[in-house]
Formats: C-alpha cells, structure tokens, sequence
C-alpha cells in the first residue's frame, strides 16, 4: 500500500506567498525575492510531506497564482492581447494574463475567472481560437520537479489533463467546438511526457475532474482516445488518473477500460463508487485504486474505523500493493496546520484536521491496515476517542434548535400574501418613483476603516471609540445618499469584515481559526467560519446600527443581512447531519433577524444569497434536491414579515439562466443581480421566462475602477426596459462596493441616479 496526495495548500503557512505577491506587485520586492519565497514554501511542503511518510509527494502543484494559468502557459495558450508583453519577462506575462497591465504603451485586460467546479476557488478560464496554436512554452513542470529532486525528492509532476483542459476554457469565436482542439493540443502533452520520460520519472498524476460531470458521448470519447494514446506511447509512464468532487458515475465504465495505472475515487463525496467498481465487470483487478477517503474539502478529523473499512473491502479483491491511501481531492481547499491554532478551544480542536494532519492520517491508515499494525493500534483508539467526543459533546447539540426545526411549517416558508398583493401594499408604504435607485449595501473599505476595526480587534480602540468612529462613517454616508438623491440608502456595512465571518462571529455553532486560510483567487483568501453546531442567535445582531442609520433620515434604509445558504456555503461545515439541516438552522436564526429589523422600523431587509449558484451539484440529476432545500431555506428565512415590508435579495456571478425559475421560487419582492460586465446577456433569460417579481438588473461593474458614463447606464436600462416591466425595474450598480475607493464610487452613483432620473421623465412625456 502507498500513500499519495492530489495537492498542497501552497500560499504558505501564514501566507507568506500572499504577502510576496502582493508586495512584488507594488514594486516593494524584486523578482529574486518573489521566487525565493516561492521556492521556500515549495521545499518546506515537499520535506514535510517527506518526513511524514508520504511515498508519491507531487510537485507542479505550486503556483503563484493558478494552476489552470499555469497550464495555459504550460501549453502556450496564450490570447494575441499579451503579445505587446516580452516573453522572456516570464512572470509579467504571467501576472498581466492574471490581472491585467497597464504600463508604458501597454493596455491589456486579465483572463476571466470563475469558479472551480463547486468550490469557493477561482481558476482562470483559458481562451481558445479556432486555429488555437499550442506550444511547450514554460516549462514549469520541469523545473519543479528538478527542484524537488535537488531536495532529495522524486515527485509525481501533476498536470491538469488535456480534456478538462479544454473543457474548462471558453470559445472567443464562434464556427467551432473547444474539444475540436483535441488533436491540436495532444502533441504538445506528448512533447511534455517525452521530456518526463527523459528524466525517468515514475508517475504523473492527471487531473480530469471533468469526470465528475455530465459528459457527452464525444468527451468521454475524447478521454478514452487520449489516454490509450498516451499509454501506447509512455509505455514506462505510469498515469495516476484523478477525478474528484463527485462519482464517475456515467463515465465509470470508460474510466475502468482506461489503460491507465490508477483511478483515484472521491470516497467522501461518492462512498458508493467502491461497491460499484468492485462488482464492475469492467472491473480489472490490475488497475490501482487510489482510496480518496481523507476529506479533501472540510477540517475533520476522519473517522478511521469508517475508512478501514473502506480498505479492508477493497483489499479483498485487489492486493494491497496495488492500493493507495490518499485524500479525496487536492488538499488546496484545506487551511495549513492545525498546530498554529492556540485560540481555538481543546474541546474543538481534538475533532478537526487541516492540511498537515490530514497527511498524518493518510499515513496512520497505511499503517493501521498492515501486517503489523500492533505499533500504531494506539492512533486508532485516540482517533474514536475523539470522534465520540465530538459525538457526544454539549456544545454541538442544542435540543430547542431541534424542536424548533422538527416543528417547521410549510407556512413558515411562505409569506402572508402573494406578491402582486405585497406589491401594492410596498408602493403605498415606501411610496418609491419609478426605476428606483439603490446599492447592493457595502461601500468602500477605506485604510481607515480596516485598521480601526484592526485596532479595535487587537483591544487598541475601545469599543466606545469604535463605535463612535463607525457611527460618524454610517452619517457620512447616509448624508452623502441623500445628497446625490438616492431612493434607498443603505449604511454602508462599515463595521464588517466578511460577510459570513461577520455573522458567524456572531451566532452560536460556529468557531473560529486564527489561521485558518484558504486561497480564494490569486493572493486573495478566505477564512471559513468552522461550523460545528446547532446555530441558534442570541440576541440581534445588526439592529442596532441599521436603527441608527435610519433613524437619521426619512428615506427608507435597507437592513443588510447575509442568505443562509451563502452562510452555509462560505464556512467549513458540520458533516454529522444533512446540509439541508444546517441551512433550516441558520435560516431560522436569520428569520428572527429579519423581524426584528422589521419591529426596528426597517421597511426593507436584503438577504443577500451570492453563494446559490455555486452550490448547485456538480451533477444535474442532483440539482433538483438541492434547489428544492436551498429556496425553502431562504424562504424560511425571509417569510416572517408583514406583506409591506419589502424583501430583497442579492446575486453574484449571475450564470443562473438555466435555474431562472427557482431564482423566481425565492420570492424575493426585489432582486439585484449582476449583468453589466455581460451587458445585459443576461436579460435574455427574461425573454423567454417572465420573471414575476421585481428586479435590479446591475448598470455598472464595481469591480472595475472605470466610472461609467451616463450613456452606457441609459443603454444598458433602454436593454433591460425592452425585456421587463417598467414598474419592475430598479437602478442599481452590480454588486457591494467595499472594494471600490471613495472618489470612483460617488462619480458612478451621481451617473446612475442621473441616468435614472432621465429615464423617469421621458417616461412621464411618452404617457
Ligand atoms: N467572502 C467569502 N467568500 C467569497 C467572497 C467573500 N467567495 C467569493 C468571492 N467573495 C471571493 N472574493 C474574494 C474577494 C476578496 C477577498 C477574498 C475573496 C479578500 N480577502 C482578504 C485577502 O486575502 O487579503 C482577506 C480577508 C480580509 O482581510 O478581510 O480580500 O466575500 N467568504
Ligand atoms: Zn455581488
């Protein structure tokens, strides 16, 4: 038996790649410096997993940015805009292709970037032409894997496979298929193993995660055909096949015929696919089996008498030699180390598991299933301490949530009235004009802002002077709303650092790390709440500074919470009940928010709901299950209320043409999506599907620093009058703008409500 991992968390263990980035970018470090850290963290990852007992330790899973960038640079898949960009200057092509450049006689935007299959992590979407070139062009994976060697250690170079490759890119021209590429592309992999060949490695691992996908009967051809290819040529080559987030599913058979050497298998996301290999008569007793039972996705600790059985069953029909113990996907969605946790309570700790000692626990497995096992028996036994510890604690269960959520009502998912009647009663109480004009909720979070709420979290500013400090900032803004003739106001969320850190911190079920990082894109990362419990709310938790802010004026304020499915989404969850469960909890707890916002004299409440899309199934038969939990989880959410009060709700990365009636099922009165950067596309869901409710289809793109003209507004609100009526149009920009400086927001807000403002009165001369 062997053990493997996918991948290592690479931005360092208190990111200190994060930092360099950052700071190379600002031009405050040299190149040298830049590669000298990454050089650091790589060796620091490869030693340790090295002294911990790993046999296949893999290398090109470092990157400084992506690892989908890294493969189109890999592969030459470089769009014509960087060619103005010296290709000897290595990393400014690289970081200009992720972030765009702007230097000298150079304009050059970045590649796009969406989300990693159902994760929180963003790739970098390749672009393809329809006489795409490719070429060998960096030579990454080379170099990597001599700089391990250099180290005393002989990795398993990881490439992203050719088909999900292809796959996760785009078409930047129509009159052809990205798949069509295929032929294209191979021989440059084939170039790239010849030079592995050359250097006698043992093993390369391939990711195709899109075999956790609905595949075609064409790109599940274009596997087969690939892999027999590379087989027949690499004969000395032994290919680690990777799928993870899901089960091969329909893919199975085609993957158990593969000529490869190992099949890796999710064994947390499909526990199932054991069995039907093992019965498969596809099945060949010669391929190894990589077991993923160690979570790759979440902090507990494994329960080893579950994943021992796992083996022992496997072990029945294959020989342990052709075994491997490994995690279920690449540890990349883990935060590093546990040990750097002192805050966290003892009680807490014993359950969880980072990156480190999830390599631990791969290696215990491989010597709890040996021969003499006798030495590390004590690992097993401290292990099911643990896990009944956790089982049995005080502070996971809390019987009044229980009774609560075994108590829940269809009514309880339902508001009063339906919504042409709410509508009614809205415009009599809110009395709005036409194309009312509005934010999503946050506005800029200034130097000053973040180190206040610094100092303050450190114990530097007292809570009396924070608040004084936040207070003013609310007034300023609220000031600032009214002056330029907003209809809306919002407070502007000063006193928050994420979202759901925010509202984690302050509901009962839910820990936090010190150090818990995990990249979210580029040097950008997360901390996810770590959520072990029952979710109960103690008493408000934001009433008081939305009362304040409305409290200065006499337009309507929005209260600003967070959706319980978003919450459920961006934390760490708890795997010992349904997500399903956890999100009714966490909607409840919302719910009471809501109304006491209402009971406060708040007339609007956003939930804002980002996280839905991305947490559709990677699989589409399991989509309706999971839209059914997540709409009524909002809806329980959001249905306390009087009919006149007005529910909002909010959506990024708005790809959901193609759940456009679920989105409907929310009921929210009003929801603000994000269109502009797709100019209105879009809207053309609305042709076809006439979305009942109101609507604020976003006019500028926040995350851009470009201040739109008052025309571009007035065309994309001409687009969307065309698809929607008017009395349902709202003005608004396509997202928060915390990450937007003050000086680009007010010029972009004065142009919105101007464009609105226009649209109004040529309304009133056309009737
Ligand atoms: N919160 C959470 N998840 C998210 C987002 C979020 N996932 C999707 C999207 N938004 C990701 N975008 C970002 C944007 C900014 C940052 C992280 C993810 C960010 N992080 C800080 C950093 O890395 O410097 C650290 C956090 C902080 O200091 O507050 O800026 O909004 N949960
Ligand atoms: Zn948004």
């Amino acid at each position: 038996m062997k053990t493997t991992i996918l991948g290592h968390p690479r931005i360092g263990r208190k990111r200190e790649l994060k930092k360099a980035c950052e700071a190379f970018w600002a031009n405050n470090i040299d190149e040298a410096f830049l590669v000298n850290t990454a050089s650091e963290i790589k060796k620091q990852n490869w030693l340790q997993q090295q002294v911990l007992g790993i046999d296949a330790i893999p290398s090109n899973d470092f990157s400084f940015y992506d690892q989908v960038l890294d493969t189109c640079l890999t592969l030459g898949c470089i769009p014509k805009r960087y060619n103005a960009i010296d290709k000897d200057n290595y990393l400014e092509l690289y970081f200009a292709m992720a972030r765009g450049l702007q230097k000298d006689h150079i304009d050059v935007t970045a590649m796009e970037m969406t989300k990693w299959f159902d994760t929180n992590y963003h790739y970098i979407v390749p672009e393809f032409e329809k006489d795409q070139n490719f070429e060998f062009f960096s030579k990454k994976i080379i170099e990597e894997y001599k700089e391990a060697l250099s180290l005393g250690v002989k990795t398993k170079p990881v490439l992203i496979g050719p088909v999900t490759f292809l796959l996760l890119g785009k078409e930047k021209e129509p009159g052809f298929h990205r798949l069509e590429l295929l032929s294209r592309l191979l021989p440059v992999y084939f170039e790239i193993l010849s030079e592995l060949d050359a250097l006698n490695i043992k093993y390369i691992q391939f990711d195709e995660p899109c075999l956790a996908l609905d595949l075609s009967i064409q790109e599940r051809d274009a596997i087969a055909s690939t892999y027999e290819q590379m087989a027949s040529q690499f004969p000395n080559i032994k290919i680690y096949l990777a799928n993870y987030f899901d089960c091969y599913g329909d893919n199975l058979d085609m993957a158990l015929q593969l000529p490869v050497d190992t099949l890796h298998l999710d064994l947390v996301r499909c526990p199932s696919q054991l069995d039907d290999i093992l019965e498969s008569k596809y099945f060949n007793p010669e391929t190894k089996l990589a077991l993923g039972l160690i979570d790759g996705r979440n902090i507990w600790k494994n329960d080893f008498e579950n994943s021992l059985k796992f083996i022992e069953k496997a072990s029945k029909k294959i020989p342990l030699e052709n075994l491997w113990i490994t995690a279920s996907c690449s540890l990349l969605h883990t935060p590093y180390d546990l040990d750097l946790e002192t805050q966290l309570s003892s009680e807490i700790k014993q359950w969880l598991a980072f990156s480190k000692q999830k390599i631990e626990e791969i290696v215990a497995l491989k010597n709890l299933s040996s021969e003499e096992n006798n030495a590390y028996l004590y690992l097993f036994e401290e292990n099911k301490l643990a896990n009944l510890n956790r089982k049995r604690s005080k502070l996971i269960h809390n019987d009044a949530v229980k009774v609560r959520i075994s108590n829940l009502k269809s009514e309880d998912s339902q508001r009063k009235s339906e919504f042409s009647l709410r509508q009614v009663k809205q415009k009599q109480s809110l009395n709005l004009p036409l194309f009312p004009t509005t934010t999503i909720g946050s506005f800029p979070q200034t130097k000053t802002v973040r180190s206040q709420r610094l100092q303050h979290k450190k114990g530097a500013l007292s809570q009396e002077a924070y608040n004084q400090f936040i207070a003013k900032e609310i007034e300023d803004s609220i000031r600032f709303q009214e002056r330029i003739g907003l209809d809306v106001l919002v407070h502007g969320e000063f006193e928050r650092n994420d979202m759901v850190e925010y509202f984690g911190e302050k509901l009962n079920g839910f820990a936090f790390s010190n150090y818990g990082w995990v990249q979210s894109y580029g040097s950008r990362c997360v901390k996810p709440p770590i959520l072990f419990g029952d979710v109960s709310r103690e008493k408000p938790m934001t009433v008081d500074w939305s009362k304040y802010a409305q409290s200065l004026t006499d337009i309507p304020v929005k209260g600003m919470l967070t959706g319980p499915v978003t919450i459920l989404q961006w934390s760490f969850v708890r795997n010992d009940q349904p997500r399903a469960t956890t999100c009714n909890q966490i909607a409840l707890a919302i719910r009471d928010e809501v109304i006491d916002l209402e009971n406060n004299g708040l007339k609007i409440i956003q939930i804002d709901e980002p996280a839905i899309r991305e947490g559709l199934p990677l699989r589409k038969e399991e989509w309706q299950n999971y839209l059914d939990w997540a709409v009524k989880a909002f809806r329980i959410s959001a249905s306390g209320v009087k009919d006149k009060t007005q529910i909002h709700t909010h959506m990024c990365y708005s790809e959901f043409n193609d759940i456009i009636s679920n989105i409907a099922d929310m009921d929210a009165d009003v929801i603000t999506i994000e269109t502009s950067r797709s100019k209105m596309e879009l809207l053309d869901a609305f042709v076809n599907f006439k979305y009942p409710n109101e609507i604020g289809p976003g006019v500028y793109d926040i995350h851009s620093p470009r201040v739109p003209s008052l025309h571009e507004i007035e065309d994309l609100l001409t687009k969307a009058k065309n698809v929607l009526p008017h009395g349902h149009i709202w003005v608004n920009p396509d997202c928060g703008l915390k990450t937007r400086d003050w000086p680009e927001t007010k010029k972009a807000l004065k142009v919105l409500v101007n464009a609105a403002k226009k649209l109004r009165k040529s309304e009133l001369e056309y009737v």
